[in-house]
C-alpha cells in the first residue's frame, strides 16, 4: 500500500462556485457559501479521501481586481494557496460566462489565466453551474478558455448538483505525491471552531443583508466557554464601520440580530454537535479594515500596503 497526500487548490473568480464545490469534494460543510461575491475571505482546508489518497483540497478567496487593502490580503491568500498546492483547479462560472461573455468574472477568469501562464503554473480547468446549461453552449467557452491557456484537463461540472465532481476528484488524487497522510482519515476540517463560529455567523450575514453591509463587516469570536453541562457559550463581535449600519444589522427592535444568532446557533449546534448559546455583539469600528489585529482574527496576512 502506497500512501498518497498533497494539496489540491481551487481558484477562480469571485463566485465561480469554489466553496460549494470544496464542501461537495469533501463531503460535509467546511466553507461558507453566499450568493454573493467576495464571501471566502481565507483560505480553508478541507480533506477528503479517494483510496490511499489523501486530498487537503484548499478553497481560497474569489481572484479579481483588488481595490480595499482587504481585498489585496484576500486575492494574496488566493495565489498563496495555489503556490503552494500539488493540483490546481480553476473553476469557471460557465453560467455567468455565457450570460454575460464581457463581465466581471469574464475578465477576473482572464486575468487568472494570464497569471498561472506567465508563472508556468499547470492547472485543470472546470467549468461550473452547468446544470440548467445547454451542452453547445459549453463547448465554444472550453475553446475559446484553451486558447487563452494551456490546460491539463478539462471538466464541466456542478457543484451544486454533484455531477462530474467525482470525476475531477479521481483526476486530483492521481496528481498528488506519495508521502504520509497529513490528517486521521475521519477528518474533514482543518480550521480552530472559533474561527469556523465566526465564518457561520458571517455566512448568515452574507445571506440576510444586502448592498455594502457584508462588505463592511467582519465577525470575531471573543469569548468560548465550556459549561459543566456540556453545552458552549459563545461571545462574538460583528463589527460594521457606521452607525447606520449598526442599526441595520440590528434591525427594528432587534429583529433582524436576532434572527442572524438564530440561523447560526442552529447550524452551530449541527456542527459541533452539542447545545450553543450564541451571544452576537455589535460594534462600529470605521477603521477595522485598516486594523492590523483584524486580519489575524481572519486568518489572513495584513498587507503592508
Ligand atoms: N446553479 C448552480 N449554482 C451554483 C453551483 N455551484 C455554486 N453555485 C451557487 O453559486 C453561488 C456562489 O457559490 P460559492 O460557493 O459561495 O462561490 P465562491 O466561488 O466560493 O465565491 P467567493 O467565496 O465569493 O469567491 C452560491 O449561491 C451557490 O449556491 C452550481 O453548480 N450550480
Ligand atoms: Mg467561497
Amino acid at each position: 500500500m502506497t500512501l498518497r497526500c498533497g494539496f489540491a487548490a481551487i481558484i477562480g473568480a469571485p463566485n465561480a462556485g469554489k466553496s460549494t464545490l470544496v464542501n461537495a469534494l469533501v463531503g460535509s460543510k467546511v466553507a461558507i457559501v453566499s450568493p454573493k461575491v467576495q464571501t471566502t475571505r481565507m483560505a480553508v482546508r478541507g480533506v477528503a479521501m479517494v483510496d490511499d489518497t489523501q486530498i487537503v483540497f484548499v478553497d481560497t478567496p474569489g481572484i479579481f481586481k483588488p481595490r480595499r487593502r482587504l481585498d489585496r490580503a484576500m486575492v494574496n491568500a488566493a495565489w498563496a494557496g495555489a503556490g503552494d498546492s500539488d493540483a490546481v483547479v480553476l473553476l469557471v462560472d460557465a453560467a455567468e460566462l455565457s450570460a454575460n461573455p464581457a463581465g466581471h468574472a469574464a475578465s477576473d477568469t482572464h486575468s487568472i489565466v494570464e497569471a498561472l501562464t506567465k508563472d508556468n503554473r499547470k492547472a485543470a480547468l472546470a467549468l461550473n453551474k452547468i446544470d440548467g446549461m445547454k451542452r453547445t453552449d459549453l463547448l465554444p467557452m472550453v475553446q475559446n478558455l484553451s486558447s487563452q491557456g494551456d490546460f491539463e484537463d478539462v471538466f464541466m461540472i456542478s457543484a451544486l448538483k454533484g455531477d462530474g465532481v467525482a470525476d475531477l476528484k479521481a483526476w486530483v488524487a492521481k496528481k498528488m505525491p506519495e508521502g504520509p497522510w497529513l490528517y486521521p482519515s475521519d477528518q474533514a476540517a482543518d480550521i480552530p471552531s472559533r474561527l469556523l463560529a465566526s465564518e457561520v455567523t458571517r455566512e448568515k450575514i452574507y445571506l440576510r443583508l444586502h448592498d455594502e453591509l457584508p462588505y463592511a463587516s467582519a465577525v470575531e469570536t471573543e469569548k468560548w466557554e465550556e459549561r459543566k453541562d456540556g453545552s458552549v457559550k459563545i461571545d462574538q463581535t460583528i463589527y460594521v464601520q457606521r452607525e447606520g449600519q449598526k442599526a441595520i444589522v440590528l434591525g427594528k427592535g432587534g429583529a433582524t440580530i436576532k434572527l442572524i444568532g438564530e440561523l447560526a446557533r442552529k447550524e452551530l449546534e449541527e456542527i459541533f454537535q452539542r447545545r450553543v448559546h450564541l451571544f452576537l455583539f455589535v460594534k462600529v469600528r470605521e477603521d477595522w479594515a485598516e486594523q492590523r489585529e483584524h486580519y489575524r482574527e481572519m486568518g489572513l496576512e495584513f498587507p503592508e500596503e
